[in-house]
């Protein structure tokens, strides 16, 4: 058995799979989502194919599909709907770029006790609500080699 394999049977007891199936999208902390917008689709080719505003989350968001079928995936820009939001903070912190990987779960529930089971800290108790209706989760990015990593379970 080699390395990887023995540190995956190191735990017999964690059983649950996290049921990842695909990247959802790459979320990118910007201060204009507006000039964002026609940057990525101006240099990059991409088309936004959805805009919103999530309160809860503080932020204003476009999704940017990548190529010519949902199958490329996204990019999400992510603009500061108020001081106070956790794009505000990363902006100030760290500046416009990657704040996020987002993974698509089949069940977010699931995929979050499975994480618990291996030691990773849930931003939420209960999923909440995130673009188009879909439920979502993090994992604090302490606990994932400093990737702040969201759960995604499309409606
Ligand atoms: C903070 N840190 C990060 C980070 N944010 N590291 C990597 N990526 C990030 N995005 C580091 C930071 O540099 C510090 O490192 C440490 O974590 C501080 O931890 P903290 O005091 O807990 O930090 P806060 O207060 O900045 O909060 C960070 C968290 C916050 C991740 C807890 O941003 C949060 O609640 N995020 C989840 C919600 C969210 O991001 N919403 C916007 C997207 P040192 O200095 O200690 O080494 S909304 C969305 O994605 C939607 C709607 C959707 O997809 O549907």
């Amino acid at each position: 058995m080699g390395p990887d394999a023995a540190a995956q049977h190191a735990d017999d007891s964690i059983t649950t799979d996290v049921g990842l199936l695909r990247i959802d999208h790459v979320g990118v902390a910007v201060a204009d989502l507006d000039a964002a917008i026609e940057f990525y689709a101006r240099v990059f080719g991409m088309t936004c194919v959805h805009i919103e505003e999530n309160p809860e989350q503080g932020v204003r968001e476009a999704m940017m599909r990548v190529g010519p079928t949902p199958e490329g995936g996204c990019v999400q820009l992510l603009a500061p709907l108020t001081p106070e939001s956790a794009i505000a903070k990363f902006l100030d912190r760290s500046g416009p770029g990657v704040q996020q990987v987002a993974y698509t779960v089949r069940d977010v529930e699931v995929a979050a006790a499975a994480l618990r089971e291996r030691g990773m800290r849930l931003l939420y108790d209960a999923p909440r609500r995130g673009t188009a209706g879909s439920r979502i989760n993090f994992v604090h990015p302490k606990d994932a080699g400093g990737v702040l990593v969201e759960l995604v379970e499309p409606a």
